[in-house]
């Protein structure tokens, strides 16, 4: 286990996949106080709901049931296309279905997410420094740091603002899921003419070689189950001038209803664990936060 990951975990609970109505259902998760979420916590009645949403079935996106006896996941490996490996730990296996690392959820099942265990995503957050009218960096009057801003779109699923992650595809590489969830999200890629697509896609392609890894691991993701997470990689693409990406007019497509840059702040309120790696961007700039 690699040492980003360790100290991550060691502060590590869950918060928005538990308690309350599951998304988009109206399955209540039982609700499992703080003392409780750690499995080695004995708890002998724990017995949650089983939820697996009905859009969920059938995707080519998604696992079989796993009741489906022709079904046989390699967990915690590369199991062909599909990869079953955690970023946090070995996850546990418990009556033939894998256990939240980080513990219970109060739901059973996979609610909406496709994959039995682990599901990756990959996080690009572009940032760019808050500039005024002379293009002089703008900084905080109270922490006399330079204000960073970040590309954030508004999911349409939950409406809360978020970085433009994805999930990875099945045998996509992680480089390429940051940049076409970017492209997708946050330029609208699919609406613009052809000759604007060559132009965006030769910038972005380029600006996209230099991104710093910001975290590994677990996301606190409102969907998570006892028996299927989130995980992400996050990467952080800095316009230092902006005159790279950080010129671009945002515009909204595919998940996202709005984007734009935004100012950072520790008092943004965003969807899943984004704020958590935001911050670490902040930290490696010393930017106001
Ligand atoms: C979060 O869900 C990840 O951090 C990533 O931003 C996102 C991926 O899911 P979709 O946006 O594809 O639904 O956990």
């Amino acid at each position: 286990m690699k040492l980003v990951n360790v100290l991550c975990l060691l502060n590590m609970t869950h918060i928005k996949c538990r308690n309350g109505v599951y998304l988009f259902s109206n399955i209540a998760r039982l609700t499992v106080p703080d003392e409780l979420v750690s499995w080695d916590q004995e708890w002998l009645d724990y017995n949650p709901p089983n939820y697996t949403s009905k859009g969920v079935f059938n995707k080519p996106w998604a696992d079989p049931d796993l009741t489906d006896l022709d079904f046989k996941p390699k967990w915690n490996e590369q199991d062909g296309p599909v990869n079953r490996v955690s970023y946090t730990s070995c996850y546990k296996i418990e009556n033939g279905y894998p256990l939240n690392p980080i513990g219970r959820t109060g739901l059973r099942g996979r609610g909406l997410l496709g994959k039995w265990g682990p599901n990756h995503a990959a996080d690009p957050i572009v940032t760019r420094w808050k500039r005024d009218f002379k293009n002089s960096i703008v900084v905080d009057s109270d922490t006399s740091k330079p204000i960073l801003q970040f590309c954030a779109i508004q999911r349409r699923d939950t409406k809360e603002w978020a970085i433009p992650g994805g999930m990875v595809d099945s045998g996509e590489k992680v480089s390429e899921t940051l940049r076409r969830e970017f492209q997708e999200e946050a330029l609208n890629s699919l609406e613009a003419t052809e000759e604007e697509k060559i132009k965006l896609n030769e910038m972005i392609a380029d600006f996209f070689k230099n991104g710093q890894k910001i975290y590994e691991g677990y996301v606190d993701d409102p969907r998570n189950t006892d028996n299927s997470w989130m995980e992400t990689v996050a990467y952080n693409f800095h316009d230092d001038c902006g005159t790279s990406v950080g010129k671009f007019p945002l515009q909204a497509g595919d998940d996202a209803s709005k984007v734009q840059w935004m100012d950072i702040s520790r008092n943004l309120n965003l969807y899943a664990s984004h704020l958590n790696f935001i911050k670490m961007v902040c930290e490696k700039y010393s930017a106001h936060w």
